[in-house]
Order: structure tokens, then C-alpha cells, then sequence
């Protein structure tokens, strides 16, 4: 029997990486990648001190009703909606995330995808391999819209928010958001965006980007009420969290050509994808990949690790979520 400390990974990672945890922990992997059902889940997180989880693996009340020695659920993610902060704290459990390290490569793609719809990009390829491209014209050729001098409108304006609009600045966008509490003044000059209200910017934007964490109070932040106020020619594009819009009504103004225009990395039961939006031209399809470059991924676990060695070491996480539970 080792006396190392026992981690669970609960998903694949990089081998070398987890070779490398291996020389420390004595790791339980799942490295065929199944995820776990909240059952497995409960009995996993049972026998170890220390686990490194994603946006897959819900951490509640029911999944840590045996974990009498986790000492950290550390997620290989920034957003951490997977967990119920209040009683991960209650049982004396840390919670962790991966800031910082995917804010360029999620602002990278969370650009791509408003480009890919503005301009079509991914409908033009299938209208190729379809054989519909039969001579080049004006007209009748798929027509997009305008990023450069166009309005982005961004809603969530924390880190990822802000490397969005310095991109945009960069194609001479005019740029508004809107945010839970406004930026301070010297953040709203460094990326030159003006704060508007939710209103207003979805009024005005030619191209809506979401960006909000997702909370009780971010659920469905767009719906039909909200789709109606947008423009006809605008575009909507989520990166944040399934659930921040409502992807029935979403689909619904997609087929009543109510916006131009959606682009989704992220949705509600993925990865389960609404069947119409699945019928629609007008929508672009990711597969949650906002952060997906293999320099980024291997910095989110890096970090992930940090912050599970720290915690099973006694100090504490550089990225804590509940300072609270650090008994140091
Ligand atoms: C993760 C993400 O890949 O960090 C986030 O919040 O959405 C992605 O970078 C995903 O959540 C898997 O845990």
C-alpha cells in the first residue's frame, strides 16, 4: 500500500501529464474518457484527498456524500457552474478553477465565431461540397455581413470579454457592453468599449457576443424577448454557457430569419444539440472548443495540478474559488 495521497482524474488528460502526477499520487485515471454518471462519480470521489474535474463532473451535495477525505475538486475550467460553491465550502471541501491561462485562446475563438457567422463561412463550405458553386456572382453567392466599422456588443465583460473588444478594436468595430457592474474607467479606455444597457446594446449591436458566466440569475439571458429586440441583419454568438440563451427560441427566430445570424460553442444538454438548430443554415456549430488548443488545454491541467498539489500539501490554491474552505 503507498502512503502517497490518492487523486482522482476524472477525464483524459495529456499522458505525460498525467505520468508526471502519477510520480506523486497514487492516480485513479479514466483515460477511455467515459464521464462518469453522478453514481460512479459519488463512489470515485469516496476513497481519494484530491480531484481534478471539468465542467462535466456536477460537484454537489450527492456527489460528495461519501468524500470524507476530498480536500479539492480542482476544474479544468474557468467557469465553474459544475459546482455548488456553498456546499463544496459546508464540507470543508476546496474549489478551484483555471483563470487567466485560456483568455487568449477563448477570445481568439470567441472572434472566429463571430466572423464565421457574420460572414458564413461554414455554410459556404457545405454550399461547395454540396456542388451548388456553379460560376461566381454579385449576387446570388452567399452574401454575409460587415464585421469591420460595424457595433460589437459583448455581454460579460470579465476577462475574456475584454480580450474580445481589444480584437475588435483591431477591425475599427465600435465597441459596447454590458456587464454586471461597469468596468472601472482606465479598463473601459484600455479596451475603448462603452458600457450601455442590456437594452440598448441589444438594439444597436450589429453583432451580439456572450461572454456571462452562467448563474441562476444568467439563465436565459436571451430569449424571444430578448431576440425581438435585435436587429434583423445582427448576429448573436455564445460562448459562455448552454442554458445563457434559449436555444428553442433561438432556433425558432433562425427560421423566422428574426436575426441574421448565430454562431453556438456552447449549448443547452450538450451534447445534445437542439434538432432544429441542427436543420438551420443560419447557425454555426461548435463542439465547446473556445479554449481548445493544445497549448492552452495543457496549461488549464497544468494549472488544475497547481492548484491540487498546493491544496494536498497544505497551502493554499492559487486559483481558490472558496477562500473560506482553506484551512491553512
Ligand atoms: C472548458 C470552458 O474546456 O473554461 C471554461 O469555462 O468552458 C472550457 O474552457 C470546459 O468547461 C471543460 O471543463
Amino acid at each position: 500500500m503507498s502512503n502517497k495521497p490518492k487523486v482522482l482524474v476524472a477525464r483524459a488528460i495529456f499522458p505525460d501529464l498525467l505520468a508526471k502526477l502519477e510520480e506523486s499520487f497514487e492516480v485513479r485515471s479514466n483515460q477511455a474518457d467515459q464521464v462518469f454518471t453522478p453514481e460512479e462519480l459519488q463512489k470515485e470521489l469516496s476513497s481519494v484527498d484530491g480531484a481534478l474535474v471539468t465542467g462535466s463532473e456536477r460537484i454537489d451535495a450527492s456527489a460528495l456524500a461519501h468524500a470524507k477525505n476530498l480536500k479539492i475538486a480542482a476544474n479544468i475550467s474557468v467557469g465553474y457552474n459544475n459546482f455548488d460553491v456553498p456546499v463544496m465550502t459546508a464540507a470543508g471541501v476546496m474549489a478551484s478553477n483555471t483563470p487567466d491561462v485560456l483568455t487568449d485562446s477563448t477570445a481568439d475563438f470567441g472572434f472566429a465565431l463571430v466572423m464565421a457567422t457574420a460572414r458564413r463561412i461554414t455554410e459556404s463550405e457545405r454550399w461547395i461540397r454540396d456542388g451548388q458553386w456553379d460560376k461566381w456572382s454579385i449576387v446570388s453567392n452567399p452574401l454575409g455581413m460587415d464585421l469591420h466599422h460595424s457595433t460589437l456588443g459583448i455581454i460579460g465583460m470579465g476577462r475574456i470579454g475584454q480580450g474580445i473588444a481589444k480584437r475588435a478594436f483591431g477591425f475599427g468595430m465600435n465597441v459596447i457592453y454590458h456587464n454586471r457592474s461597469r468596468l472601472p474607467e482606465a479598463d473601459e479606455k484600455a479596451c475603448a468599449a462603452k458600457y450601455v444597457s442590456k437594452e440598448e446594446l441589444l438594439r444597436t449591436a450589429d453583432h451580439v457576443i456572450l461572454v456571462l458566466p452562467y448563474t441562476a440569475d444568467s439563465h436565459h439571458t436571451i430569449g424571444a424577448k430578448e431576440i425581438a429586440l435585435m436587429k434583423p441583419t445582427a448576429t448573436l454568438v455564445n460562448i459562455a454557457r448552454g442554458g445563457i440563451v434559449d436555444d428553442v427560441a433561438l432556433a425558432q427566430a433562425l427560421k423566422e430569419k428574426k436575426i441574421f445570424a448565430a454562431g453556438l460553442d456552447v449549448f443547452e444538454g450538450e451534447p445534445k444539440v437542439h434538432p432544429e438548430l441542427l436543420k438551420l443554415s443560419n447557425v454555426v456549430l461548435a463542439p465547446h472548443i473556445a479554449s481548445g488548443t493544445e497549448k492552452t488545454r495543457r496549461a488549464m491541467v497544468n494549472l488544475a495540478v497547481e492548484n491540487l498539489r498546493a491544496a494536498l500539501a497544505g497551502k493554499k490554491p492559487p486559483s481558490l474559488i472558496n477562500a473560506e474552505a482553506f484551512k491553512g
